[in-house]
């Protein structure tokens, strides 16, 4: 059985030298397989005489548990180092410093939309802001529309494809003044059965939808609207606040304001407010910026207060147009287009 010996020691080398699986299953084929050494050996075996054959039988049992312990060891060896290979091939290192963002800038509208808030709250004004889709009821009907008026229609108005609780249409808010029936409703309510209740003095601001798409409307837009009821609210209070506010919003006093009478179903009377710059590009031209008037008694009766005894004013004004006035865009589209030649200007 000297080539025993010698077929093991080649068989094991092989076998741990296999330096992949390919290798390593040709090595097993070399030895153990159908026309393997250790194989042919074995198919001698009953060719010896009978007093060796014993013996010869577990020798070449030994041999050939010893080389298929090796061919096991090695399998695993070779399982065990491709897997750390490929481990350390998709290796992520989380430490890397990432690649950079760049810094994103504040909308001008929206930088308009901060500036009223500021400017509101520090005259004591709360801000409000709530459903975009609303009610019927709450975008008209308590704003005292008349069941036909032409606002109201499908030409004017998205409808949402939705009732509520109550079967009621659902439609995308043309102006943010439901919020403020909300706000007073909910403000009413709170005080109920207090000494006194305190004033409402509320802006909303908000995205508000109409059906309205050219080069001065955009079927989305901003409004900030104001109201501020007490029992003494006049139009001079108007006149102060909105004057103050603009001279605010503009960073100048050269402003002038000026109240044209006009018509809406929530204010009587109503106006249109206008301002002229007294310097600057714009200088001299009256600029209409915003509707305004006092709070209709049917509008404070669908508060929930009594219109003999509380009074007060609101406003409506569209913050594309006060940004556009106050930075000197000319085209409404400048804001919805994206183009980051325009918006890094403002950030
Ligand atoms: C405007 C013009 C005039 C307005 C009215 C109300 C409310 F809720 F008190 F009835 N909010 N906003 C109003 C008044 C809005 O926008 C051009």
């Amino acid at each position: 059985m000297q080539d025993l010996q010698a077929i093991v020691e080649r068989a094991l080398a092989d076998l741990a030298a296999a330096p992949d699986a390919a290798a390593l299953e040709n090595a097993k084929a070399r030895y153990l397989g159908r026309s393997g050494e250790l194989t042919a050996l074995l198919k001698r075996l009953g060719t010896l005489p009978a007093a060796e054959r014993r013996a010869a039988g577990e020798a070449l049992n030994a041999a050939k548990a010893r080389l298929e312990e090796a061919l096991a060891r090695r399998r695993a060896e070779l399982a065990e180092s491709k897997m750390q290979a490929q481990l350390a091939a998709e290796a992520l290192d989380v430490t890397l410093p990432g690649r950079g963002a760049s810094r994103g800038g504040i909308h001008p509208v929206i930088r308009t939309w901060q500036r009223v808030e500021a400017i509101f709250r520090s005259i004591g004004f709360d801000v409000a802001d709530g459903p975009e889709v609303e009610t019927d009821w709450y975008n008209f009907t308590a704003l005292n529309n008349p069941e036909n008026h032409p606002a109201r229609s499908m030409q004017d108005t998205f409808y949402v494809d939705l009732k509520d609780a109550q079967g009621l249409a659902l439609l995308l808010r043309t102006h943010t003044s439901p919020m403020q029936v909300r706000y007073a409703r909910l403000w009413v309510e709170r005080h109920r059965g207090a000494k006194r209740m305190p004033p409402i003095k509320v802006i909303a601001p908000g995205r508000t939808y109409r059906v309205d798409s050219d080069a001065t409307h955009s079927p989305m837009f901003h409004q900030v609207e104001g109201l501020w009821i007490d029992e003494d609210v006049s139009f001079a209070d108007l006149k102060a606040v909105y004057t103050d506010f603009v001279r605010r919003f503009f960073e100048t006093d050269a402003i002038e304001v000026r109240f044209r009478p006009s018509y809406f179903p929530f204010t009587e009377p109503s106006a249109e407010i206008d301002l002229q710059f007294a310097a600057g590009p714009l200088k001299g031209r009256w600029l209409e910026v915003s509707g305004a008037g006092q709070v209709h008694p049917q509008v404070v009766r669908n508060f929930g207060l009594d219109p003999e005894r509380w009074i007060g004013f609101a406003f409506g004004s569209g913050l594309e147009r006060l940004t556009m006035l106050r930075y000197g865009i000319d085209d409404l589209r400048l804001f919805f287009d994206g183009d980051l030649r325009f918006l890094r200007q403002f950030a």
